[in-house]
């Protein structure tokens, strides 16, 4: 499928700067870590507790409110979690508004954390998987992949049906898990009706469960009750970022 994309894109392919032959980032491959398990740990979570399974983000800042933490340090935060029950890691690589960077992901990574690792980037366009368009960000998933990433965010509101096909593919290709983020019950509609997709996370707002599906509930949860009412609407796993990250000790808020 990869040579396949590469060699119907070809011609607009050709025409972008930075481009590099794929067979370098297959031989690069060679040498990624294993991938853990993302849905797994989130059932195995969820099965043991009876609680939605965590991903807890390891975030530095956002958009709205700025830097959350001064004394940032995305290991020893990531160890916290992990020793205090976080199923998964959703690690923040955006440089440009969440102050992020693949140096992190990797950092973790190589601390010898054992959660799986979500990849939190902005991947908006199924060629920067192979080519740099963004500055910072060269083929996403790829690199993704390379730093450790054992699943990558992928945000239906700016993407194409086809893409999030596509990129779905080459995640798999990869053994990489996709967690698709949705908005609305439109956006829902749409990634119900691609095939391939297995993880979908829902910004906020519209529950539902859909079979055989995993549903993550994310963003803008901040106390038990937040957390008991997206479990009473069915979902199987949250994703935290702001409400632990400002706390003093971030890993007991969690066991808190
Ligand atoms: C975490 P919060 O409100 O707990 O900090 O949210 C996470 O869901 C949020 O950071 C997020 C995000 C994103 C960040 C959801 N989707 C897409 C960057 C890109």
């Amino acid at each position: 499928i990869l040579e396949k994309i590469i060699w119907t894109k070809d011609l607009e392919v050709s025409q972008l700067k930075n481009r590099k032959p794929l067979a370098l980032l297959n031989e690069a491959l060679e040498d990624a870590p294993p991938v853990r398990d993302f849905i797994g740990a989130l059932k195995a979570s969820y099965l043991r507790t009876g609680m939605p399974a965590l991903i807890a983000e390891v975030k530095k800042a956002s958009p709205s409110r700025g830097v959350l933490r001064h004394d940032f340090d995305p290991v020893q935060i990531a160890k916290a979690y992990e020793r205090n029950g976080a199923a998964c890691l959703s690690i923040l690589t955006d440089e440009k508004y969440f102050q992020g960077s693949f140096e992190n992901l990797q950092a973790v990574h190589e601390a010898g954390v054992k959660c799986p690792l979500l990849c939190k980037e902005f991947i908006i366009d199924p060629w920067q998987i192979y080519y740099a368009r963004l500055k910072g960000a060269p083929w996403q998933i790829y690199y993704a992949r390379l730093k450790g990433a054992d699943a990558v965010l992928l945000i239906a509101g700016v993407l194409t049906d086809l893409d999030i096909k596509c990129m779905t593919m080459v995640c798999g290709k990869l053994g990489l898990v996709a967690l698709v983020e949705v908005h609305n019950e439109m956006e829902i509609d749409r990634v119900l009706n691609i095939d391939g997709v297995q993880l979908i996370g829902i910004n906020n707002r519209n529950l539902e469960t859909f079979e055989g599906i995993t549903v993550v509930g994310e963003s803008g949860l901040f106390t038990p009750e937040d957390i008991s009412y997206v479990q009473d609407a069915g979902v199987k796993a949250v994703l935290v970022g702001e409400s632990l990250i400002k706390q003093s000790d971030p890993g007991k808020a969690i066991a808190g």
